[in-house]
């Protein structure tokens, strides 16, 4: 069983999240996902609309994502590939690079963003209306 493993906030889920999640799952046949709890989302400069539980609630109900877990620092990465045995660890490329040391532990793989849609976009569009 090829196991794939990723990570993000996922906060205001949109098609851009759901793209890559349908296309890492192709990449195997168990999808990861390392869920950024509201405490990391602080460190990483964001504040995400939904809770915690909530984006993981979402996240669950996706056909594509078979297991959540809370990323809860920049560290844990190496950790959760090799106590998951994870094969394929996979990122939007807008993390290009930045994770090329995990390919000591397993495959890396930076896709393509989906053009057009990001929850910041999605705040912005919905603040013009108001
Ligand atoms: N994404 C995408 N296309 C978009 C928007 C997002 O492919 N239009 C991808 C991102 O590249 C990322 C994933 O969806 O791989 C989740 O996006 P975010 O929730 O913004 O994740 P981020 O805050 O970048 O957190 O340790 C890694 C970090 O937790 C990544």
């Amino acid at each position: 069983m090829r196991k794939v493993i990723t990570y993000g906030t996922f906060d205001l889920l949109h098609y851009g999240h759901i793209n890559l999640l349908k296309r890492a799952k192709d990449l195997g046949d168990y999808l990861i996902v390392g869920l950024s709890t509201d405490e990391f989302n602080q460190i990483k400069g964001k504040e995400s609309y939904f809770s915690y539980e909530q984006r993981k609630l979402l996240l669950e109900s996706i056909v594509y994502v078979d297991e959540v877990i809370p990323e809860k620092n920049w560290e844990q990465k190496k950790n959760d590939i090799m106590s998951n045995e994870i094969d394929t660890f996979v990122m939007g490329n807008d993390w290009e690079g930045k994770f090329d040391a995990l390919s000591d532990y397993c495959e890396v793989i930076y896709l393509p963003r989906t053009e057009g849609i990001s929850t910041t976009k999605v705040k912005t569009d919905l603040n013009k209306q108001t």
